[in-house]
């Protein structure tokens, strides 16, 4: 007999028989779900007659009672007494939630959906005891029509601010558009303080899926890192840096000075561009992605489309570097893409790229790079912006690198200029993108919450090594050497003095 104290909330499937894969039943989606670790699961008809749903319900709650897991009726009181279901689940224009509670005893489960934070203090304040609240749409989906804007994880926390000031027992969990590449990022990214909403609702992403119970597991797979990797949780992680494997997706002029630079910086750089391996890549340990579009193909967009779900899903850094990305519409669309692809940890730019990111007409500043110290205070709020805006990590390179940090911005994002470097190091091929990857390597070395002082870090190393190749070299064949010697001997320098990356 399980107990409503001790309910687990963190994969709750919601059931959709209209998008089951053909050759497959509602009951076969729900039964692989559970051998898989769903942990919940509500029946939601909207066609049936209350004969069929009756008959459905029943069926439903006999394969949830085999594992031990409460089944919710979405809407219908009388369904889920009939079948003594474990729960009932109402909507805001559906029967009211003190009526409902009377109806059904104080020992089974109700839940309750809400949109904003009106709905939610209705709830709260409602003399019915009320067990969760599902909070959505996060994001935008076509398995219902919802008509109010997406909350994203800043409006889920926003709502779990008004829980945890009002009443942190209440368990709630996000639903819409949450699939297994996205549930990682999503939880670690909504937590308010020390709370965290208790689970996802997923309908589409298990019940329209040829393999439910995989699907599942990866999802059940996401939950967990996404809580592992809760901000609220986990402040503070020691950088300290190891071999981090780098995998570059980058242009074909960048590739061979890449790999080097990566090396030289303590990455091992890895070249791949084939899809199909970059799920188990994205599962090493100490990873990061660059992730370089300066030479797109006509096919490079699955490509990159594959890698961001990929390192996402497993919640591992991808550096964006948008090389000339507001050249033409082509590459504009690329870009826009990308972007909607998924999360990055930083985004790395010149001023045109980081305008054209940020969409800025940066045609204004033009000029702007070589008397960069003036414009600097013009340039700062459009990156702090666009950081907050993509809760990432921008590096905008130019005389001085500024490295804004969005991913903690709180009170306000955090800037540092970084100064150094030579003119030579415009006048080689591929220093920009290389640069990727010693931030990568940093990057991954630490967690995410550090990627802020990583990027420093790997943009000073960069930045210094520049400036002492320079000192001694005569054009840039000889840069080229020299500063890939400074750069090796100089991270060798910071790993003997302390270990570390301070
Ligand atoms: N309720 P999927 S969104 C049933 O916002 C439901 O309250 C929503 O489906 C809400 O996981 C939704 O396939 C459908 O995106 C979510
Ligand atoms: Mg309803």
């Amino acid at each position: 007999m399980w107990s409503k104290s001790d309910i687990d909330y963190s994969v709750y499937l919601v059931t959709i028989n209209e998008l089951v894969p053909e050759g497959l039943t509602i009951y076969d989606q729900v039964e692989k779900s559970l051998q898989n670790g769903s942990t919940i699961v509500q029946l939601r008809e909207k066609e049936l007659d209350t004969g069929a749903f009756i008959d459905r319900a029943r069926k439903i709650h006999e394969i949830t009672q085999k594992y031990g897991v409460p089944l919710i009726i979405n809407d219908r009181v009388d369904i889920a007494m009939a079948v003594d279901a474990e729960g009932v689940h109402v909507g805001q224009d559906d029967m009211d939630p003190v009526l409902v509670r009377e109806m059904i005893g104080n020992d089974k489960i109700l839940g309750v959906s809400t949109r904003c934070e009106e709905e939610l203090m209705k709830v709260i304040n409602s003399p019915a005891l009320i067990d969760y609240v599902g909070m959505g749409t996060v994001y935008s989906t076509s398995t219902k029509i919802v008509k109010r804007a997406p909350l994203g994880p800043a409006g889920v926390k926003e709502l779990l601010k008004v829980i945890s000031l009002n009443k942190p027992k209440l368990k709630s969990v996000i639903i819409g558009g949450l699939n297994k590449y996205n549930i990682a990022w999503t939880l670690s990214s909504c937590a308010y303080q020390g709370l965290n909403t208790n689970g996802v609702a997923v309908v589409s992403c298990i019940m329209g899926q040829s393999d439910a119970g995989l699907e599942t597991k990866e999802i059940l797979e996401s939950v967990r890192l996404g809580y592992g990797k809760s901000l609220a949780e986990n402040q503070v992680v020691n950088i300290k840096q190891e071999a981090a494997v780098v995998h570059f997706i980058t242009n074909s002029v960048a590739k061979y000075f890449s790999a080097n630079i990566c090396i030289a910086a303590g990455g091992s750089p890895i070249m791949s561009e084939l899809a199909d391996e970059f799920k188990s890549f994205s599962k090493i340990p100490k990873i990061g992605l660059v992730l370089n579009t300066g030479t797109p193909t006509s096919s490079s967009i699955g490509i990159y489309k594959a890698a961001i779900k990929a390192y996402n899903s497993q919640m591992k850094p991808i550096i964006y570097d948008p090389v000339a990305c507001g050249a033409t519409k082509g590459r504009q669309e690329i870009m826009q893409e990308v972007l909607s692809a998924g999360q990055f940890t930083v985004i790395k730019g010149n001023l045109a790229e980081i305008c054209t990111v940020a969409g800025v007409d940066g045609s204004k500043m033009r000029g702007v790079d070589s008397v960069m110290e003036v414009a600097i205070e013009e340039i700062v709020p459009i990156i702090s912006k666009l950081a907050t805006n993509k809760k990432c990590v921008i590096v905008m390179t130019g005389e001085t690198d500024i490295v804004v940090d969005g991913i903690i911005p709180t009170p306000e994002p955090r800037v540092t200029l970084v100064k150094g470097g030579n003119p030579l190091m415009a006048e080689i091929t591929g220093s920009g993108c290389a640069l990727g990857g010693v931030i990568a390597a940093y990057v991954a070395s630490t967690s995410f919450h550090n990627a802020y002082e990583a990027t420093v870090k790997a943009v000073t190393l960069y930045k210094n090594a520049g400036y002492e190749a320079g000192n001694i070299s005569r054009g840039p064949g000889s840069f080229t050497a020299n500063f890939l010697d400074e750069l090796y001997c100089m991270k060798q320098r910071n790993d003997k003095s302390d270990g570390n990356l301070s």
